[in-house]
């Protein structure tokens, strides 16, 4: 039986997906690497070193620590001047009452994702009440399709991998869930996310019982 649902921070809750994409562009732009949607796709769900070491290796480029290190930090400064903007009405439509829902109906709230910046952007956008587990980049530093961040989550829940569904729209993090042996839905494209067990497009006009039922999960 389910109990448990471990959610995406990137591109499920929040539309941060697109500052990630522009920051990593602005720093490709500077690097000389062409860097478009088709590449970007590739790192969601990526840890923030091992997107820098992808996007080098695109560009045939390798850098000393120091470096790295400069690039990586760069990045992060444009991202947080990008998202400083962000207030409660960017969550992506129907979250908020869809997890209000599930708290309500008594299922447990994690949160997996790589993002070092997830807690405080959770707090600017006013979802952070709503988890009763956290797990970021600062817990885990195994990169999704490495099931280790929603492993944790199930594991700081108290809950079995089988008694959770995760919530991905990267292919990575489907993967992830689907190596941690939980069910997954994902959120996007079908043709995007074929190892998901079940696709939607966002969160409007569902209810976890609707999307449990629906996975003969309930
Ligand atoms: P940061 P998620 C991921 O978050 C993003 O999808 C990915 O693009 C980003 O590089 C990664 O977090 C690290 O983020 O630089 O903020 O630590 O989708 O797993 O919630
Ligand atoms: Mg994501």
């Amino acid at each position: 039986m389910i109990r448990g649902l471990l959610f995406d921070l990137d591109g499920v809750l929040v539309d941060t997906a697109k500052y990630h994409f522009l920051a990593w562009q602005r720093m490709a732009s500077a690097l000389g690497i062409p860097f478009g949607h088709k590449e970007n796709e590739q790192l969601k769900g990526v840890s923030r070193r091992e997107s820098l070491e992808r996007i080098l290796a695109w560009g045939k480029l390798t850098l000393p620590e120091p470096e790295m290190q400069h690039w990586m930090d760069l990045k992060n400064q444009w991202y947080l001047e990008y998202v400083e903007h962000m207030d409660p009405q960017e969550v992506l439509p129907g979250v908020r009452s869809f997890l209000a829902d599930a708290r309500a109906q008594g299922y447990l709230i994690g949160l997996g994702s790589a993002s070092k910046n997830a807690i405080p952007l959770l707090k600017k956008v006013d979802l952070f009440s709503y988890f009763d587990a956290i797990v970021d980049g600062h817990v885990v530093t195994e990169s999704k399709p490495h099931p280790a961040v929603f492993l944790e989550g199930a594991k700081l829940l108290a809950l079995l991998p089988e008694q959770c569904v995760v919530f991905e729209d990267a292919v990575a993090g489907v993967e992830a869930a689907k190596r941690g042996g939980m069910r997954c839905i994902g959120m996007g494209r079908q043709e995007e996310l074929p190892l998901a067990d079940k696709v939607i497009s966002g969160f409007e006009n569902q209810t976890v019982s609707g999307l449990l039922a629906g996975l003969s999960l309930l």
